[in-house]
């Protein structure tokens, strides 16, 4: 049985859950991180030197980051899954997005989540909010544009981590210029994920998770 160490309310660890799910694999999960701790615990840094969530166990095989945990639950369990192709071509492709959103969606998106959602609003810096909001728009007007015309950007797999994010975009509501665009890649990204029987699962946690999400 794999287990799957994280709070349900990380998008790090919802798109490991996600895949899971996609993947039809049954799993353990110990909630680990933020209001929970124990990921400064010596036992836990021992599986994960980060301290961060997620982190997977299967059997005496230990493994961190998130989107190479999706990599190897997909090739050690679903090797001929069209979610993570095996054809290096269209592998590499997939990768290209998986490594884009750990290198510049994530760390543009950070600040505006952290800014909103994780800051009541009488202590959020607007102006600064405004700044983060046209970042994450110009990201997200190249995959939508990237979006015309087809369902995925590639294979089933880059749903994995763009989908993940897609819930942002309502999280930055608070945010006048992060909402007022019309950006269709949010209504994309849920409609594609919405495909796959997991994200109601984990957007209906998350949603649950954040009951005084602005
Ligand atoms: N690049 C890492 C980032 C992991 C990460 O930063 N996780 C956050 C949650 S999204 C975390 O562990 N935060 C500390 C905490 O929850 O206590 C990954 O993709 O797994």
């Amino acid at each position: 049985m794999l287990t799957i160490w994280g709070r349900v309310n990380s998008v790090n660890v919802q798109k490991v859950l996600w895949c899971c799910k996609e993947l039809d694999l049954a799993y353990d999960r110990i909630d680990a991180g933020m209001q929970f701790g124990r990921n400064t615990a010596p036992d836990y840094l021992a599986m994960n030197p980060m301290g961060k969530v997620p982190t997977l166990v299967d059997g005496d095989f230990t493994l961190w980051e998130s989107n190479s945990i999706l990599r190897y639950l997909a090739m050690q369990y679903a090797p001929d899954h069209t979610i993570y192709p095996a054809a290096p071509k269209h592998r590499a492709s997939v990768d290209r997005w998986l490594d884009w959103t750990l290198s510049t969606l994530q760390p543009a998106e950070r600040p505006l989540f952290w800014g909103t959602i994780r800051t009541p609003p009488a202590e959020r810096d607007t102006a600064q909010l405004e700044a983060h909001a046209r970042e994450n728009d110009k990201l997200w007007r190249v995959v939508d544009s990237q979006l015309k015309g087809r369902d995925y950007l590639e294979a089933d797999a880059s749903c994995w981590p763009i989908s993940s994010s897609a819930p942002m975009r309502g999280a930055g509501s608070a945010c006048p210029t992060y909402n007022a665009r019309p950006c269709p890649i949010s209504n994309a990204g849920t409609r594609n994920s919405a495909r796959g029987p997991a994200f109601s699962v984990t957007s209906r946690r998350r949603s649950a998770d954040y009951p005084s999400t602005p």
